[in-house]
């Protein structure tokens, strides 16, 4: 699936960058006097992300929550518009696509691959083995099961081959295996390594098996191990580089490194391009798939204990623009690295305040679906920089 190039659209970028301010005031992002979500002035005017991406080659995309997507109608039309490529936040997990053991429900999983395929956009599969959100009935901490070793094994090969069967030829990259490490590089003990090594086994093997299988089912997908950190060099990036090399010795069918980018501002820009180099440079796709950039965010006045999604200070709002740019900067100077993934659309639907307390702001829309200064960064970097056209 490819999307096509009108031929002016180069032209019309051009004219529409010039005649808009390339970076939206912070009234025009955060205006609390009665937002109108309907009208979107400022993105039916202007070439959206996925059209200026077109220059590299690039696809940009979105995680999709399918709680919103086809029934918020502002929302629906921003992933729709803006982006290239969509991974279901969480509809292709596990624990939501076998909620009974032996029955699927693929149902909302359908919907997103159908609306993708009407809107000329590329699938990510995320995520088909992961310790986390396994079905109850499988393990409801991820470490542990009440199934023997044997029958965990027997269960990853038909959740495996069931799932990538299912969307056989509708999806472009497969996250096969999620976070298989710790940040200090050890594997992390979750049911499956556990499980292959009590069969004898070395723990990882799991991971090959599920590439082999996934490959066997949907020889076409692009199949990607895909982690948090990998951005930062250091134990867990060293460690995921040399396993990555080791599947390759073996014939394992891997054909990517998802680098999640899930960044804090307090935590300084990672030593991210040249990460993503170094994995290219094994003759790897990279990609980055989940970005977010969160920061400490300002208390609601109105509901203590609450907070806000407007950054604390005005240099925090700053340094979160700077890295959204140095990211989508690094990604786009690596040939190799074939998409640009948002971890979801507006600040009122993203994980981050659920998880860290305090912090938030880690998207590129408000609370109100107005796009953000960060999203004119991203657009302003896809029409300046030069990057080499991916194929
Ligand atoms: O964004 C997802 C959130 O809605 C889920 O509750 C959460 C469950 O752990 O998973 C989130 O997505 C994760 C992704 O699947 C894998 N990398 C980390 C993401 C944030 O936790």
């Amino acid at each position: 699936m490819r999307i096509r190039q009108p031929l002016l659209v180069a032209a019309l970028a051009a004219a529409a960058l010039a005649a808009t301010p390339a970076v939206a005031t912070a009234s025009d992002v955060r205006g609390t006097d009665a937002p109108d979500r309907s009208a979107h002035s400022v993105l039916s005017t202007q070439p959206s992300l996925r059209i200026l991406a077109q220059r590299s080659g690039l696809k940009v995309g979105t995680a999709v929550n399918m709680d919103l997507y086809g029934s918020d109608a502002a929302y629906t039309r921003i992933v729709d518009q803006q982006f290239s490529t969509v991974t279901p936040e969480n509809v292709m997990k596990w624990q939501l696509v076998e909620p009974t053991q032996g029955t699927y429900d693929w149902a909302a999983a359908d919907r997103l691959v159908a609306a993708a395929r009407d809107n000329q956009q590329l699938v990510r599969g995320h995520t088909l083995v992961w310790h986390s959100q396994l079905p109850s009935w499988l393990s409801t901490d991820g470490t542990t099961t009440t199934f023997t070793p044997q029958q965990v094994r027997d269960l990853l090969h038909k959740h495996v081959v069931d799932e990538v069967s299912h969307f056989r030829g509708q999806i472009w990259q497969w996250d096969v295996v999620n976070e298989a490490f710790n940040d200090d590089g050890t594997p992390r003990q979750d049911i499956f390594y556990k499980a292959y090594q009590a069969l004898g086994m070395n723990g990882l093997d799991y991971i090959a098996d599920a590439f082999r299988w996934a490959h066997q089912a949907d020889p076409h997908a692009l199949l990607f191990y895909n982690d948090y950190n990998l951005e930062f060099t250091g134990a867990k990036s060293n460690a995921v580089y040399a396993f990555v090399q080791q599947l390759q010795a073996a014939g394992v069918p891997i054909a990517g490194v998802g680098f999640q980018g899930h960044l804090d501002t307090q935590y300084g820009f990672p030593d991210l391009q040249n990460n993503l180099q170094r994995f290219a440079a094994l003759g790897l796709k990279v990609a980055l798939t989940e970005v977010d950039v969160r920061t400490f965010v300002q208390p609601d006045p109105a509901k203590p204990g609450s907070y806000t999604d407007v950054p604390l200070t005005p240099a925090l709002q700053a340094t979160q623009e700077s890295y959204w740019k140095q990211t989508l900067q690094a990604c786009l100077a690596v040939r190799s690295c074939i998409s640009y993934t948002v971890w979801g659309v507006a600040d009122s639907n993203s994980w981050i305040p659920g998880v860290f307390a305090g912090e938030g702001a880690a998207l590129l829309f408000d609370d109100n679906l107005q796009p953000k200064p960060q999203y004119q960064d991203l657009r302003q970097v896809l029409w300046t920089t030069r990057a080499p056209h991916r194929g």
